[in-house]
């Protein structure tokens, strides 16, 4: 394979004097992190403090002119930022470092390009990224012409031309929200025949091991990567328990801190598996010394998806890689009771999650409306006996039952479904 040249990265972030208690080192490394993944090779940061964002150059003009300097020293190609920079902010800072800018959102945006395989993935990332391209038509344009020597361009290309843009853009997005819609029915039948069965998710930070996990439940090998955002699709996979009982589990799009909410908005169809799942597994990286702002931003994605009150089992991963494991644990008990700690990697401490995952699928109850013709009433003290009968109606050709039953007595009566 070609060797190919890294683009040589230089971190940005501004941190601000209310914002006490936050950590920029970590999130510069996150940012670090991202743009490893993104193919960047990073050769300088720069931590800013400030009491306010500077409408023109975010980090104020002077700060930005050391950053020249380092840009020049070190032969950057590009300058990212922690944050999202207004239009007027990116295209200032462009002009003044003479490389490319871009922030946190676009290099999110950018991994998950790269990252997209199905074709509902794609489409979802080009959404968010028209969404977040939209209000910053007019910088993109004003700088290509520039680019292309544009003497006289100072007036502006022609709204025009900007308007003539920003109309294929939007009908673009109409298209690919038509095609998503299309898939996205497919996609409900397929639930619609699995809502039988238990359905759990895994979800966490971006990392935390969900993948590795789900291959070590239902002993299959699915990409699992030292990356951000290795996992853009929803797969679900069949989970024996003990022999005896068979669940569904989803493995999803992994979250962030300051996920850009064009993308949460346009993964929302496949972020849909955990919001219409039986029972959340919320999977944490307790290696990261920081893993508490990591469940923190992962609980804020869920109340933007408006799935806080579902029952969210915590387990906290990599377990291999703790020191002092005991004096850790006993704080994690007591601060998050009922959770589990295991290896995913090493298999370690599986058997308690799949245990808690037995109890709980087998406790839990589907409702059910059947139709049992009157030669096979037989079956109704079966029904009294194992469920919850809410409702008994006779008409001529039968009986019409309501009734919760446990999900793994749903075979016996699969055909009476009405
Ligand atoms: N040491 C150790 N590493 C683990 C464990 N579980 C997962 N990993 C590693 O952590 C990295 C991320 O694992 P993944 O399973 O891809 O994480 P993910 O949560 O699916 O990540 P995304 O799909 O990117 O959101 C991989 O390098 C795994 O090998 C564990 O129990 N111990
Ligand atoms: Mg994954």
């Amino acid at each position: 394979m070609e060797e190919q040249i890294k683009e040589k990265a230089i971190l940005v972030s501004l941190v601000l004097n209310t914002n006490l208690g936050y950590d920029p080192e970590e999130s510069l490394e996150e940012l670090r992190l991202l743009a490893e993944t993104a193919g960047a090779e990073v050769v300088g940061k720069m931590i800013q403090k400030r009491n306010r964002r500077d409408a023109n150059f975010y980090i104020g003009k002077g700060k930005a002119e050391e950053l020249l300097e380092i840009c020049q020293e070190s032969n950057a190609d590009l300058v990212i930022f922690d944050d999202e920079l207004s239009s007027v902010q990116g295209k200032k800072l462009e002009e003044l470092l003479q490389v490319k800018v871009i922030d946190r959102t676009e290099l999110i945006l950018d991994i998950f390009a790269i990252h997209a395989r199905t074709k509902q993935a794609k489409l979802q990332v080009e959404l968010a990224q028209h969404q977040y391209n939209l209000p910053r038509l007019k910088r993109k344009w004003t700088h290509l012409e520039r680019q292309r020597g544009g003497i006289g361009v100072r007036g502006g290309p022609g709204e025009s031309q900007i308007e003539v843009d920003r109309r294929l853009v939007y009908k673009r997005i109409s298209n690919i929200k038509n095609e998503l819609n299309d898939i996205e029915k497919q996609h409900k039948t397929q639930r619609k025949l699995r809502s039988r069965k238990f359905n759990v998710s895994l979800i966490g930070y971006t990392n935390a091991g969900k993948t590795t996990l789900l291959n070590a439940l239902a002993d299959e090998k699915l990409y699992t990567a030292n990356q951000l955002f290795a996992t853009l699709d929803t797969t679900t996979r069949r989970v024996d328990l003990n022999g005896n009982v068979e669940i569904l589990v989803s493995d999803t799009v992994g979250f962030i801190k300051k996920l850009p909410h064009q993308l949460v908005a346009s993964f929302h169809a496949t972020l849909e598996e955990a919001i219409l799942s039986d029972l959340l597994v919320h999977v944490v990286d307790i290696s990261q010394p920081h893993f508490e702002n990591q469940i923190n931003s992962v609980n804020n994605v869920l109340t933007e998806l408006k799935i806080r009150d579902k029952e969210i089992i915590m387990v906290f991963n990599k377990t291999d890689l703790l020191g002092d494991y005991d004096e850790q644990i006993n704080e994690i008990f007591e601060k998050y009771p009922g959770s589990i700690l295991l290896s995913a990697l090493n298999n370690e401490g599986m058997e308690t999650l799949t245990q808690k995952l037995f109890e709980i699928a087998t406790e839990s109850k589907i409702l059910l409306s059947l139709k049992i013709p009157f030669d096979e009433s037989s079956i109704l003290p079966f029904l009294y006996e194992n469920g919850d009968v809410e409702s008994e109606d006779y008409s001529e050709d039968g009986v019409k039952v309501e009734v919760r039953l446990p999900r793994e007595l749903f075979y016996k009566v699969e055909k009476f479904v009405d």
